[in-house]
């Protein structure tokens, strides 16, 4: 009915969103950011906004009445319970070979994420976005990235001696007797927080295993980065539960984009169209691929061309533990913020991170999550009659990146004479092979837009997000997310307004 008229749509408040919106603003363009998830900004009955990672309760996951962990099974048992239906943080959505975790609120993944904070090795960035010039993003992008959001490595001397990170210096020095290469990992944790908790003078988060529901102190998420950025121009407007369904042209010019507004249990409380001169996709990877494939095949915008939905990529995410010595003790308390890597991609294709299995008591156990090289790619596909969007992913594709990790983890286990866990991810089950936390690709840069973003057939339309990105980064990808959003939007502020 009122059909509002903004200059500038955002679709999703992830790090692409955050970006486009800041920017945009900065140059004095009103921007409407569009957030499906929960403003994550108001406490719960036990004070807390985030739930804690061993007591997950209806703030933990989206739209579910059972919980989906990461890791199914401890010692056997499985860990999974029952909850009430919410718009909870962490959404595990299902496509046929894979569950793919995102994060559900206004700040999008980095709400729910580990906050480790990576930029590629110069010498791979060919493999990670062939056709952007390196010289830009390594002089310009990367570091306004990591100005940005924050990132900075662990103080040495306290990573060597705080009890927090005894599992990361049991998996040093394993990696290091099999002459890999150690490396720390950067985070976008605030370091000297963590040492406060450490010292017991402040409320503990990431020492009270505080992760994948959200942290409620410490961690630099974009509620702490570029939100309160963009909440300082006074030129950005945020309507969470708000879920955008479709992206028309309109006939005065600009396009129609049609919401749901949703209640907390995922019912549609009503519709609204908002009319934007241009609008920007940054959905995550899943999101803005979903969106695109839909409205692409049922006649909305039929001119996108025959790459939507091409090139997704799960960035080789495989999880394994492994049972170590009595003597190897991994400690009671681990900070719930890996900081800790093990480099094999020039050899093996492995990137290996030390992993916290923060269960609050010693298990002997080493844990890791491996980013690998793959080349196994998905596609997205309008399901006519099911009425939703299908991913062609196939389980065995993770094949490869179970045969990259074991280049590190095999070599491992013979020098230490030690075994793989099988009780983490069902019964007899060494391999987490069944999910990914980095999903990319789906308007892959270069392909379904031009070089910067702008979606082909239809202009004023922009993807800028993990979806242009295809499908493998060699390391976590959200600094490399924020960095191509902050090149493309420099690009399209200056040419394209
Ligand atoms: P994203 O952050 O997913 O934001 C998209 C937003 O759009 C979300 O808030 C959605 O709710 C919203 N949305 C989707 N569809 C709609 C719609 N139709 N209407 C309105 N809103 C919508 O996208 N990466 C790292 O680099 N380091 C890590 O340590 C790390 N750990 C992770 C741990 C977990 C458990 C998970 C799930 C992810 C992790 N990641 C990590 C991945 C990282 O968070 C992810 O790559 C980025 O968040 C993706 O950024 P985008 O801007 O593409």
């Amino acid at each position: 009915s009122d059909a509002a008229s903004v200059p500038a749509l955002v679709i999703g408040t992830g790090y692409g969103g955050c970006v486009t919106a800041l920017r945009l603003a900065q140059a004095g363009v009103d921007v409407h950011m569009i957030e499906m998830g929960m403003a994550w900004d108001t406490p719960g009955a036990d004070g807390k906004i985030f739930a804690n990672t061993t007591t997950p309760d209806q703030r933990s996951f989206w739209l579910r009445t059972r919980t989906k962990q990461p890791l199914s099974n401890f010692l056997g048992f499985p860990l999974d319970k029952d909850i009430p239906r919410y718009t909870g943080i962490l959404d595990a959505e299902e496509f046929s070979g894979i569950t793919v975790y995102q994060g559900r609120g206004v700040g999008g993944g980095s709400l729910v994420n580990g906050g480790m904070a990576v930029t590629p090795r110069r010498e791979y960035f060919g493999e990670v976005l062939p056709t952007v010039n390196p010289d830009e993003m390594f002089g310009t992008y990367y570091p306004r990235a990591n100005a940005e959001l924050g990132v900075s490595v662990i103080d040495p001397a306290w990573f060597d001696s705080t009890a927090c990170y005894q599992y990361a210096r049991v998996g040093r020095k394993h990696a290091q007797r099999s002459n890999f290469p150690f490396v720390y990992v950067p985070n976008v944790y605030d370091w000297n927080y963590m040492k406060q908790e450490a010292a017991g003078t402040v409320p503990k988060s990431a020492l009270a295993g505080e992760i994948l529901y959200g942290n409620n102190h410490g961690k630099k998420s974009l509620q702490k980065t570029y939100l309160p950025k963009i909440a300082a121009t006074g030129r950005v407007t945020i309507s969470p539960l708000h879920r955008v369904t479709s992206v028309v042209p309109a006939s005065g010019g600009g396009y129609t984009v049609t919401m749901e507004q949703l209640n907390t249990t995922g019912g549609v409380v009503t519709t609204k169209a908002v009319t934007a001169a241009r609008v920007f996709f940054a959905a995550g990877s899943v999101g803005t691929s979903k969106l695109l494939v839909k409205l692409k095949a049922t006649g909305a915008l039929p001119n996108l061309n025959n790459e939507i939905g091409k090139g997704w990529g799960d960035n080789g995410n495989v999880m394994c533990g492994r049972a170590n010595h009595m003597w190897d003790a991994t400690g009671a308390l681990q900070s719930s913020m890996p900081t800790a890597g093990i480099d094999n991609w020039a050899a093996g294709g492995a990137f290996a991170e030390v992993a916290p299995l923060p269960t609050g008591i010693e298990t002997y156990a080493s844990f890791y999550l491996s980013i690998t090289k793959t080349s196994q790619r998905a596609e997205f596909s309008w399901n006519a009659g099911a009425g939703r969007v299908d991913l062609s992913w196939q389980t065995a594709w993770k094949q490869t990146s179970i045969n990259a990790a074991k280049t590190i983890f095999d070599k491992i286990n013979a020098k230490e004479g030690t075994i793989y866990r099988t009780d983490l991810f069902g019964i007899y089950k060494i391999w987490g092979d069944h999910l990914t936390y980095h999903p990319l690709g789906g308007a892959i840069l270069n392909k379904a837009t031009d070089n910067y973003g702008r979606l082909h057939g239809y202009p004023g339309l922009y993807v800028m997000d993990g979806a242009l990105i295809p499908g493998n980064t060699t390391v976590n990808p959200f600094v490399t997310i924020t960095a191509l959003a902050e090149r493309n939007i420099e690009k399209i502020i200056a040419t394209d307004l």
